[in-house]
């Protein structure tokens, strides 16, 4: 597969030196104007202050690029013509020479043909509520790709029992950062047990290395509750996404327009405690990623 690098991320994955892959739909569709470019620039900044190197990945014209410079990070953060991409959309925006950002199953995907071994997110997708036929290609994608994704759980707008249930049925390890619960995105717990509690980067390595050592080809995820000065009670967030969800519907979104809607509008809803709770989580499982990643082996 033809894969532009930056020079950085080339260097860092010639050497054999850590990295950390960053997905860009978060940047283009899941958070506004301008927070996302700035917390774009602060997660890459964050990875490197830890020692790591910084690889956000997107596809532009068609080419896939891992490491991006800053004019093409505005481009992701301010080009209406930026396509979400998800696994299935990657053959078709690099045939058509579209321009994306890429979901986690597509940053995963990408990530680990480049070599590298950990990525840091917010949420991941999961099982939709209501539609439990609706199931985001990052579950599937995490079945079947040895990478360590570190995030707070999966986006609060899904059914998180089931989303819980799939990872298990398919063989996903869910491990908690000093936690015993998943955490639910702006919470800290959903109630929904870890399988192992971890409280170092020692710890969490040797789990990916015994993952490796057995050719088991499954993501493990380690799951990092929000920071406690910008967590919200979950009464308050479902208050908040009932009335986000009762939009959406009115206004018929479908498919892959629901995540970004539902997270614009619940940050309407809340005077921006949900944007900044999501900007504190991103930042925090930035830095959480990169010490890890300075303990895997290449
Ligand atoms: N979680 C968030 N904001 C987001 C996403 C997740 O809080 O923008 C993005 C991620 O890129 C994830 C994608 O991979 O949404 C999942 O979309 P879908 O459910 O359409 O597969
Ligand atoms: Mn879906």
């Amino acid at each position: 597969m033809k894969m532009n690098f930056s020079e950085e991320v080339s260097g860092a994955l010639h050497f054999e030196r850590p990295v950390v892959a960053l997905e860009s739909t978060v940047i283009a569709h899941g958070l506004p104007y301008p927070q996302n470019i700035e917390t774009a620039y602060k997660l890459e900044r964050i990875v490197r202050e830890n020692g790591s190197t910084p690889a956000t990945v997107g596809i532009f014209d068609g080419e896939i690029t891992v490491g991006l410079n800053d004019e093409q990070l505005e481009i992701l953060a301010t080009s209406p013509v930026v396509k979400k991409v998800s696994r299935r959309d990657l053959p078709i925006a690099a045939a058509r020479k579209y321009s994306g950002a890429t979901t986690v199953a597509a940053t995963s995907f990408l990530a680990h043909a480049a070599g590298i071994k950990v990525f840091a997110t917010g949420g991941i997708g999961g099982v939709h509520r209501g539609d439990l036929t609706d199931v985001s290609a990052d579950l599937p994608e995490l079945a079947q790709t040895p990478m360590l994704v570190v995030c707070s759980g999966a986006k609060i707008v899904l059914d998180l029992p089931a989303t819980r249930e799939w990872l298990e049925t398919h063989g996903i390890p869910v491990l908690g950062w000093h936690c015993n619960n998943m955490p639910a995105f702006y919470s800290r717990s959903s109630g929904l047990a870890v399988d192992q509690r971890v409280d170092s980067s020692r710890e969490v390595a040797a789990i990916v290395k015994a993952r490796d050592d057995m050719g088991l080809q499954n993501a493990i995820l380690l799951t990092v509750p929000v920071p406690d000065q910008f967590e919200l009670p979950t009464d308050e967030v479902e208050a908040v996404l009932k009335e986000a969800m009762a939009l959406a519907e009115k206004e018929n979104v479908k498919g892959k327009e629901t995540t970004p809607y539902l997270l614009s509008k619940m940050s309407e809803l809340s005077n921006d405690k949900t944007l900044a709770a999501n900007i504190a989580l991103l930042e925090n499982n930035a830095r959480i990623a990169a010490e890890i990643s300075l303990r895997i082996e290449r």
